[in-house]
C-alpha cells in the first residue's frame, strides 16, 4: 500500500522514465527499433523494478495514466530518433490487460501518432498470453481494431504461459517474441534448441516475424542466425538504456 501511494505521485514528480532496448536484424546486423521499458527511480526507495510496480499499477488502475504517459513518451522519442538517424525505426510498447479495457487508449494512440507524424506500422504493441486467457470480447475487439489501423501486435514472453497455439491463429499477431528463458539454454541443451527451432519454423509458416529476447552471447546469436530467427535483443547488444544514450549508440552504428 505504501508503494501504491508513492506510485500515485510518481508521474507528477517525474520519477518514471522510459529506457529503451535496441532490437537488431540478424542478417544486416543493424538496429531496426527498440522496446520501451519503464523505470521508476524513487528519491528514497531507489530504483523500484517494473516487476514490482507494474502489478500494483494494474490492480490500482494507475496503469491507465501511466500507460498513457508511456505511449506519449515512447512515440515522441521515436519521432526524434527517426528524424535524427533518417531511419524508419519501430517502437515496441508493453501493454497490460487493464489498458485494453481503456476505451481512450486507441484514441490516444491515434492522436499521438498523428501529432508526432509517425506511421501506424512503426508502433508495436506487446501483450502476453495472460491477456487472452479469459477470452473477453473487449480484448478481441481492441486487437482487431489495432490490427485494422496497421499497428503491429506482438506476442510477448512466448513459451512461458499456456502457449496456446490457437491464440496465434485466433488473434491478429504480427510478431512472436521467444522468452529469454528458452534462449538461455539454446547453446547448452538440445531440447531448448529444438524448441526454439520449431517455434521459429512454426512462426514463419504462420507469417509471423520472430524476435529472440535475452540474447547474451555470440554463440547464441550465431545459432539463432542459423535457425533463421529474424530479430534479436539482449545484453549481448545492449541493456535497456536512457533515450539520450540510445541516440548516441545508434548514431555510432550508422
Ligand atoms: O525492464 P524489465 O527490465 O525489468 O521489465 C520487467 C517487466 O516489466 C517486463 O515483463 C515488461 O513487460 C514489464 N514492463 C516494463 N515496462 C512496461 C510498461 O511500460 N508497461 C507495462 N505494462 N509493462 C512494462
Ligand atoms: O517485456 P518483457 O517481459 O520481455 O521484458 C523484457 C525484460 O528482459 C526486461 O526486464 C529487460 O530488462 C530484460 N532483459 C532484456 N535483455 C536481457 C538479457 O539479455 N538478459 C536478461 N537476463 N534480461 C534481459
Ligand atoms: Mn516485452
Ligand atoms: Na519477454
Amino acid at each position: 500500500l505504501a508503494i501504491e501511494a508513492q506510485l500515485r505521485g510518481a508521474l507528477d514528480r517525474h520519477e518514471l522514465e522510459l529506457y529503451y532496448q535496441p532490437q537488431f536484424e540478424i542478417r544486416k546486423n543493424s538496429i531496426i527499433g527498440a522496446e520501451a521499458l519503464l523505470r521508476w527511480n524513487h528519491p528514497t526507495l531507489g530504483n523500484i523494478p517494473p516487476d514490482e510496480f507494474i502489478p500494483i499499477a494494474e490492480h490500482s488502475g494507475l496503469i491507465v495514466p501511466i500507460g498513457q504517459y508511456v505511449i506519449e513518451q515512447a512515440l515522441r522519442f521515436l519521432s526524434k530518433w527517426q528524424l535524427s538517424d533518417q531511419k524508419s525505426y519501430t517502437m515496441a510498447v508493453n501493454l497490460s490487460p487493464r489498458q485494453l479495457r481503456d476505451t481512450e487508449l486507441l484514441n490516444l494512440i491515434k492522436n499521438t501518432l498523428a501529432d508526432v507524424n509517425i506511421s501506424f506500422g512503426s508502433l508495436e504493441l506487446e501483450i502476453t498470453e495472460g491477456v487472452l486467457m479469459n477470452g473477453q470480447s473487449y480484448i478481441n475487439e481492441a486487437l482487431i481494431e489495432i490490427n485494422a489501423l496497421g499497428i503491429k501486435l506482438s506476442m510477448d514472453d512466448f513459451g512461458t504461459g499456456y502457449s496456446s497455439l490457437s491464440y496465434l491463429r485466433q488473434y491478429p499477431f504480427d510478431i512472436l517474441k521467444i522468452d529469454r528463458s528458452f534462449i538461455n539454454g539454446i547453446t547448452l541443451n538440445k531440447s531448448d534448441c529444438d524448441l526454439v527451432k520449431a517455434t521459429i519454423a512454426m512462426s514463419h509458416s504462420l507469417g509471423l516475424t520472430v524476435v529472440a529476447e535475452g540474447v547474451e552471447t555470440k554463440e547464441q546469436l550465431t545459432l539463432l542466425s542459423d535457425l533463421g530467427c529474424d530479430f534479436v535483443q539482449g545484453y549481448y547488444f545492449s541493456k535497456p538504456i536512457p533515450a539520450k544514450q540510445l541516440l548516441d549508440f545508434s548514431a555510432a552504428l550508422l
